[in-house]
């Protein structure tokens, strides 16, 4: 049976976003079964934890006979190469998919996580007001070279949905607060179509119904937070 970890709780705006998501997307589209342990900050913490993840972050897959396994994009392209599903089955067109994967996290998440950042994570306003004006541009550009590489087409990588598109489009999340992804029809309409998906729409449900069961209190955090957005 696999295992993959999440929180038992994050403040609302985070709700849905979390990295685990990714997982069970990714697993719900290749109709794997899987367990949730839900963690707190203690288990982060712990030496046992900190050994399977060594920076004590979600999300982990555990699977009994096999390492357990770290790092978001290298477990979605686990479990898309030993499926056989969520890769083009040209093998110049996996090539590419895999090229996506890696763009969607090394040369995208990290221009818009600024933007999220300066939207949520900084507390003094004027500091994130200057922070999120020096975010914005790149963050612009980014999405701007995005939407004309995908162009007119259905998916970033061949004829079908691939893991390219599970990536990249989760990534469009960290900005769904805003509306640069909406600056762009094609990109907009290529991520709706990703998030029409059963399995994506199944896996943000059932990560918040794993928060709905829980509190702040659970992760040791102050009740007020409950409200927060
Ligand atoms: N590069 C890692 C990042 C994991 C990550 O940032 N996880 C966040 C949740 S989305 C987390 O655990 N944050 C809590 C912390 O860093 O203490 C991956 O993709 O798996």
């Amino acid at each position: 049976m696999i295992t993959i970890t999440a929180f038992k709780w994050v403040v609302p705006f985070a709700q849905g976003q979390v990295r685990d998501h990714r997982l069970r997307w990714a697993l719900k589209e290749v109709g794997w079964e899987y367990e949730v342990e839900l963690i707190d900050p203690a288990v982060q913490k712990s030496d046992a934890y900190r050994a399977e993840q060594p920076f004590g972050q979600v999300p982990v897959l555990r699977e009994d006979g096999r390492p357990t396994l770290f790092e978001t994009g290298a477990i979605l392209l686990d479990i898309a190469e030993r499926s056989g599903k969520l890769l083009p089955t040209d093998e110049s067109d996996r090539a590419l998919a895999r090229c996506w994967l890696f763009a969607a996290l090394n040369s995208v998440e990290i221009y818009l996580a600024e933007i999220a950042a300066a939207d949520f994570f900084i507390e003094d306003e004027a500091v994130a007001k200057g922070y999120r004006a020096f975010a914005l541009e790149p963050a612009r550009e980014q999405l701007a070279k995005l939407s004309d590489a995908l162009g007119a087409r259905q998916w970033l990588v061949g004829d079908d949905f691939t893991i390219a598109d599970l990536t990249m489009a989760s990534v469009m999340k960290i900005v769904g607060h805003t509306d640069l992804v909406e600056a762009h029809d094609n990109l907009a309409a290529w991520r709706d179509r990703c998030f029409e998906r059963p399995a994506y729409r199944a896996a943000i449900a059932e990560q918040c119904a794993d928060f709905e069961r829980h509190g702040p209190e659970d992760m040791g955090w102050d009740a007020s937070l409950a409200g927060s957005d």
